[in-house]
């Protein structure tokens, strides 16, 4: 799993630049001229205001201010690091769970309603490959559209995990996923490139055939915390690869559930334009394939534990 975006930026105390002639004379300023306190209120401010705003305002590039943000993050990600080393969370060995997703946007042209700004709408979304919900998993998902939208960054809180809009051009969504807090995994940032005409230029526009691109993957959580493992273990959208060991709690993996849950996407009004991964061919063989997988590694890692036994030297 693609971790998030902690920026090339390396996060540390913003120190002062010593004096230097150039500081003295009016310029623009730079990021390390800031004081945390104006960092704090950039931070703020970022999501609120343009950044050509933002940036005004406290005499910066624009630029800057979106780099200031990543330093904030890599600073974020860097506290959680050291929290983690103080008091350890307990992870599952020999344990993966994997969630299979799909992402993309389906999009119809608007035919005679169309107007300049506003020529076709469409719905961008993650969603659980076989439309389970996604809420236990998933926190929130921060939508970034392109900055000719009015209040470009959205913010979807609850499952589904979908945001439509209308629009005239095409551009590259980014989403940027936030787990659950017991999950304790670093943001996951994916992006869509949204697709409003068919590849084919000839090819007549339909207001009634959407056009769809969307992408399959799978959420990969490597040793997951005790606490997330046994919450989710069980959840029709959970895969469980190996097995847990001591703690030998059974898997909810190829579980089916026919249970209407609250932020699925089963009864989805455009489920007839989504992709059908099916529980019961492909993916069910790359799961079988890969507990297999799962199941040779922990015999192979046990068999090699026992010999490093043996050959571990007696104490005198
Ligand atoms: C293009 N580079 O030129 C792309 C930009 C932007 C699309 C596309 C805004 C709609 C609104 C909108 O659709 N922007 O203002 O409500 O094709």
């Amino acid at each position: 799993m693609a971790s998030g975006d902690t920026g090339a930026i390396e996060a540390g105390p913003v120190a002062a630049p010593p004096p230097t002639a150039a500081s003295t004379t009016k310029r623009k300023r730079r990021l390390a001229d800031l004081t945390a306190e104006e960092i704090n209120e950039i931070v703020a401010l970022r999501g609120k205001m343009p950044q050509t705003v933002v940036g005004k305002r406290f005499g910066i590039e624009q630029t800057e201010v979106s780099a200031i943000q990543r330093l904030q993050r890599a600073k974020t990600a860097r506290l959680l690091e050291d929290q983690e080393k103080k008091n350890p969370i307990k992870r599952v060995k020999n344990v993966e769970l994997s969630v299979p997703i799909a992402y993309g946007t389906i999009s119809f042209w608007l035919g005679k309603k169309a107007d300049d700004l506003h020529s076709h709408k469409w719905t961008v979304y993650i969603r659980s490959a076989t439309n389970e919900d996604l809420g236990p998993i998933i926190s929130k998902v921060v939508f970034q559209l392109h900055p000719s939208f009015n209040n470009p960054t959205r913010v979807v809180e609850s499952a589904p995990f979908e945001l439509s809009e209308s629009g005239w051009g095409e551009f590259e969504i980014s989403m940027t996923v936030f787990f659950q807090k017991d999950a304790a995994e670093k943001t996951l940032e994916l992006f869509h490139h949204l697709k409003l005409y068919h590849e084919d230029d000839n090819a007549p526009q339909s207001t009634k055939k959407p056009v769809v691109v969307e992408s399959y993957d799978e959420l990969v959580f490597q040793e997951p915390t005790e606490a997330f493992y046994s919450r989710v273990k069980n959840l029709p959208a959970v895969h469980v690869n190996g097995s847990p060991g001591e703690l030998n709690v059974s898997s909810g993996a190829l579980e089916i559930s026919n249970e209407r849950k609250r932020g699925d996407t089963k009864d989805h009004q455009l489920g007839q334009w989504f992709g059908k991964y099916s529980e019961t061919d492909e993916l069910t063989s790359i799961m079988g394939a890969r507990q297999q997988v799962q199941k040779e590694i922990a015999k192979l890692k046990s068999m090699l534990d026992s010999e490093a036994m043996k050959l571990k030297p007696s104490a005198p």
